[in-house]
Formats: C-alpha cells, structure tokens, sequence
C-alpha cells in the first residue's frame, strides 16, 4: 500500500464532469495515487455501488482509495479507508466498526480538533480551509502560518484542504504538509489528465 502522501484528487460527485470511474481512470494514468470519493448528494445504495467499482480499479492499480462519510460503505465497498467529518462518527466508535486495518481520516479546522483527532487514533487528518475555496463553505481561510503551526505540531500525516491549486500547492507543502487533497484544481479544469499531472509533478517537486 502506498503512503499517506502527495496528492489526494477528492472525486467529490457534484463537482465531477465525467463519471467518476473515467475520472479516477484518467487520474491515476496522471499519476495520482491518493483517491478520496465524495457524494454528498447521492443515495446511499448509489454510493455504495459506485464506491465498490472505483476502489477496485484503484486497488488494482495499487492506489488509495478512500469513501468520505460512511464507515459502512467504505468497509463494503472494500475501500481502505474512510474520511469523517467533525459531525460524523467519532473515530473511537468508527474504529469499533472497523477494525484496526481500516484507514481513518478525520477533516479539521483547527488545533484542538487536529491534536484531538491524533489522539483518538486517526491515521491522518485534513486540516483547512488553508485557502478560500469555491467548492465548500468550511469557514475561515486559516493561511499557510496556521497550517505549519498545527503540521509542526502533529506527528501524523497533514493534508492541507480548500482552495488548493495549481499556484500555491508548492508553498502549501513546504509550509509542513505531507501532501494536498484538491477538488476544483484537477476535476473543474478543462482537461483532467493534464491538471492532475501537472499537481502529482508540484507535489513531488516540493517534496523533494
Ligand atoms: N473540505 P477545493 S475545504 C471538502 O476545509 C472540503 O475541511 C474542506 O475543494 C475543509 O479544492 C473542502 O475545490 C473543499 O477548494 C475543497
């Protein structure tokens, strides 16, 4: 299994402008190796099925795939994880269902929810807004000295979240991110493969 690193491509289904399985086909081609699906807006039973096709194209081809939201679906679908949010199951009650095998990710937007999140035993967190983003109303954009306060602070893995692109992904991991999960950068650009190879191409860069 890859690491939790680089770039996260958050196949978020109202924003997508193919179907997620093109989308995740043309990423992974791109390079992309960290997937996260997101249906904010669809039914469970349709999440499940698309969930379950897409994590077994992205385990096939030896990628992370993540369900956003449902700890049930992500086990079923056989995804390696599941990202919650500061409203859904606590991690705890999440590890309860899941095991000790299954990737827990937890969305945060401040100190207290990031150290809170690493103590429960998340495998990761999500840390922002660190910019403005067109595609979630996640509050106050918290800036790249707050993102390298908490990636400083954390011993787990940090993506930082909301508002990423193409400009400011490099100043992102360098502020301390172990890596960036986009949503409009890659999936509201004209041309998918291109985007997202060009982010896998920053992220790598700045790592180095
Ligand atoms: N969560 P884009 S920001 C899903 O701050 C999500 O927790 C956020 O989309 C958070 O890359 C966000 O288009 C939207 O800004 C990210």
């Amino acid at each position: 299994m890859r690491s939790i690193q680089g770039v996260c491509l958050i196949l978020d289904q109202d924003s997508l402008r193919t179907d997620a399985d093109e989308a995740l086909v043309q990423a992974l081609d791109a390079g992309v190796r960290f997937f996260q699906y997101r249906a904010k807006s669809s039914s469970r039973k349709a999440l499940y099925s698309t969930a379950a096709r897409l994590a077994a194209i992205a385990r096939k081809a030896g990628a992370l795939f993540i369900v956003n939201d449902h700890v049930d679906i992500a086990l079923a679908a056989g995804a390696h994880g599941v990202h919650l949010g500061q409203d859904d199951l606590p991690v705890h009650a999440a590890r309860k269902i899941a095991g000790a095998e299954l990737l827990i990710g937890i969305s945060t937007h401040d100190r207290d929810q990031a150290m809170a999140a690493q103590s429960a035993g998340a495998d990761y967190i999500g840390f922002g807004p660190v910019f403005p983003s067109t595609t979630k109303d996640a509050g106050r954009a918290k800036g790249l000295d707050e993102l390298g306060s908490i990636c400083a602070s954390l011993s787990l893995p940090v993506f930082a979240i909301g508002g990423i692109n193409h400009d400011n992904a490099v100043d992102t991991i360098r502020a301390g991110a172990s890596g960036i999960a986009v949503i409009s950068a890659v999936l509201s650009a004209p041309d998918l493969p291109g985007a997202a190879a060009r982010m896998v191409k920053i992220a790598d860069a700045a790592r180095s």
